[in-house]
């Protein structure tokens, strides 16, 4: 059997990744193309848990930076372990809506840590897989904020941050694609929905079988 495809959607809040994953997910079933779609942090028990702790702080306080990068390790592990590579291994279709460049771009850029060591200890907790194409949804940081602001809601631990957090996950993500062209794929997400989905679906002709 074929191994199955890994493709991650990122980006800022409000970027439009649960959007485009769910029209993804449909354009390929609809090709007979088996599909899984998860999440992270979450996607497991386990992850579900570890999600409510990270963005409303379930366990009472708020975790210190380096808790909080361990936290959504611990999630990825789980998930990679007992959903992710077994879906792969029965060939089916992975669409998770965010992966590791979050947390490259969130601890790393937007928190301060060393982008070197998060990618360590990244291929440690997910036993080095990686996404086979990465869709970057980018947003200006106002359009962004204006997008989850407009939803109702309880604001989550990150949407708490500060405007600067923000600017700098948003650029780390730029920065990210720049670095590996051929994985992550930056698509302009301001455009009209329809050109969105689009892009993301030329994006990953290249994988179709
Ligand atoms: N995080 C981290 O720090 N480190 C990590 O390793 C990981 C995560 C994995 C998870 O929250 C939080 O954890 C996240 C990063 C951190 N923090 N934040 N913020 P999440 O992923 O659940 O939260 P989110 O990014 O805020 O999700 P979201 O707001 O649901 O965003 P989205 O999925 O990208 O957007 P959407 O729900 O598809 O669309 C938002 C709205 O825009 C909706 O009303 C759409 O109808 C609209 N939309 C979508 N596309 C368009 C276009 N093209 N035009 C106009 N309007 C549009």
């Amino acid at each position: 059997m074929t191994r199955g495809r890994f493709i991650t959607f990122e980006g800022p809040e409000g970027a439009g990744k649960s959007t485009h994953l769910k029209a993804l997910a449909e354009k390929l079933k609809a090709r007979g193309i088996p599909v899984l779609t998860t999440r992270e942090p979450g996607g497991t028990l386990l992850g579900e848990l570890v999600r409510k702790i990270l963005q409303f702080n379930e366990a009472g306080e708020a975790p210190v930076p380096t808790a909080e990068l361990l936290l959504f390790l611990a999630s990825r592990a789980q998930l990679v372990n007992n959903v992710i590579l077994p879906a792969l291994e029965r060939g089916e279709w992975v669409l998770s809506d965010r992966f590791c460049d979050s947390t490259f771009a969130y601890q790393g850029y937007g928190r301060g840590m060393d982008v070197a060591e998060l990618r360590a200890i990244n291929a440690f907790a997910t036993q080095n897989l990686m996404p086979d194409v990465t869709l970057l949804l980018d947003i200006p940081q106002t359009e962004s904020r204006q997008r989850v602001a407009d939803r109702q809601g309880q604001a989550d631990r990150f949407e708490q941050e500060r405007d600067t957090f923000h600017l700098r996950l948003a650029e780390g993500f730029r920065e990210l694609a720049k670095q590996e062209p051929q994985r992550i794929r930056r698509i302009d997400s301001t455009q009209p929905q329809a050109d969105t989905e689009a892009a993301v679906w030329a994006a990953i002709t290249p994988l179709l079988p």
